[in-house]
């Protein structure tokens, strides 16, 4: 089936796919991977039970530590000769997480990434400027594959060394850039700080961007810094890597779900939610032959949604990710995701989306502190102005949070920029009640 036509499948028929390819998957599992037949016959569920799309929730969840405790290749459905690629994923504790592909693996993934760059209609022509780290993370080969696929010309620049890559941008014509949303908005920095203009100077029309989250504010500073159209991209490695959604032209993230079925469930009970409330995102991938997954607990939270798009794609939509029920901050009680707090900076003028989350204890009390990079032209030494705004952000940020943060105005290009995924929060919490 050409790959062009799956994103207007007639709903009926992306469910008969679906059903189809769920049949297939379950058997494969329980007859290839021994997790999975130990899990399913403590369920009581057997392949043939599986009947319908409804019939998904009778099987069990598979979370990030299984594949821990199977480290490395212990999940994987095929044996290691069909394996054609490896990549894993940084843990912030212990071993990484590992996902192999075998060469069907790697035409899915490179035709879900056409699919996500067909979204902007990349194609022959188009200068790919790859900004994302080639390795061992996903994002830069998933782009690099996906780029040739669509017949553009690929430059795989992966991260560091800002100015040549800007200076590669600019003498070869890139006309797309992928990258973090983060990195992105610091080559702009550094193409101003070199006495260029991003928007005059580069050739630019399109950014595909992702890994991260980030707040509406932060994607539209992205799109007008660079004259730009945004195009967010959604995956993790466990599922595929990049190219498990991609934002349309009406910038709805719509889901490849003829190769990864997904759910929302209440992360606290695990109960499938309506479509439209928010939860746990969960995906089986139809497909993958390599690391097939069955019901995985992304940690992601964020909703879908059933209602037909604007640009005609049938494929399901997913709100866009407002955190992880595990990067989620708990503050005196309070649940925090550090994207609320980014929205916060990016409504106030006189501020850069550069910032950090400090939380720390003060004998029982959890203080949050937010330190933030002050633009260049309100950082004038004017006190009583620098003041004024530090007020104002304390107040909108009580406003939003339904708590007290404290504010530290900080010059303008002080904090760590990041390469790749940027680090948001510092929490020194821990650290202080282990010294004490
Ligand atoms: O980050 C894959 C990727 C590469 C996606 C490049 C998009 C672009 P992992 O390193 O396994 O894979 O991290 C996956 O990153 O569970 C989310 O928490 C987060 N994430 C990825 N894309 C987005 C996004 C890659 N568009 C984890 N918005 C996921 C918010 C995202 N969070």
């Amino acid at each position: 089936m050409d790959w062009r036509k799956k994103d207007y499948l007639a709903r009926e028929d992306i469910e008969a796919l679906q059903l189809k390819r769920l049949k297939e998957v379950v058997e494969r599992v329980y007859h290839l991977v021994p997790f999975y037949r130990q899990k399913f016959d403590e369920l009581g569920v057997k392949p043939h039970d599986i009947k319908s799309l409804d019939d998904l929730r009778r099987l069990p969840f598979t979370v990030k530590q299984d594949l821990r405790d199977h480290y490395p290749f212990g999940m994987f459905a095929v044996p290691m000769e069909q394996i054609v690629r490896i990549h894993s994923s940084s843990g912030t504790t212990g071993k990484p997480t590992v996902v192999g592909y075998t060469a069907h693996d790697m035409r899915v993934w490179t035709e879900v990434m056409c699919r996500t760059f067909s979204m902007a209609k990349v194609g022959p022509g188009d200068v790919v400027h790859n900004a994302y780290g080639y390795g061992l993370f996903t994002g830069g080969l998933g782009f690099h594959y996906g780029a040739e696929g669509v017949g553009a010309a690929v430059v795989p620049s992966s991260v560091g060394f800002t100015k040549r890559q800007l200076m590669l941008m600019r003498d070869f014509g890139a006309t797309v850039l992928c990258s973090t949303p983060s990195y992105a908005l610091h080559l702009a920095e550094v193409a101003s700080e070199e006495g260029l203009n991003p928007r005059e100077d580069f050739r630019l029309r399109a950014g595909f961007f992702g890994a991260e989250p980030a707040s509406k504010g932060l994607r539209e500073n992205v799109s007008k810094v660079w004259g730009i159209r945004y195009c967010e991209c959604y995956g993790l490695s466990e599922i595929i890597g990049p190219g498990v959604a991609a934002s349309c032209e009406h910038d709805e993230l719509h889901i490849f779900e003829d190769h990864f079925l997904p759910e929302v469930i209440d992360p606290e009970t695990g109960e499938p939610l309506p479509e439209g409330e928010e939860g746990e995102l969960v995906f089986t991938t139809l497909t993958k032959q390599g690391l097939p997954l069955i019901r995985y607990r992304t940690r992601d939270i964020a909703t879908l949604y059933k209602a037909p798009c604007k640009c005609g794609r049938t494929i399901l939509r997913m709100g866009r990710v407002i955190g992880r029920s595990d990067d989620m901050l708990i503050v005196s009680g309070v649940n925090v995701f550090p994207s609320q707090v980014e929205h916060v900076l990016t409504q106030v003028e006189g501020l850069t989306p550069n910032y950090v989350i400090v939380l720390d204890k003060r004998g029982v009390l959890d203080v949050l502190e937010v330190w933030v990079e002050v633009d260049e032209r309100v950082f004038t030494g004017d006190i009583g102005a620098l003041e004024n705004l530090k007020r104002k952000l304390e107040e909108e940020l009580a406003n939003a949070l339904f708590l007290r943060a404290r504010v530290k105005l900080v010059e303008p290009k002080t904090l760590e920029r990041s390469m790749g995924k940027a680090k948001r929060v510092v929490d020194r919490r821990e650290l202080e009640s282990i010294t004490k």
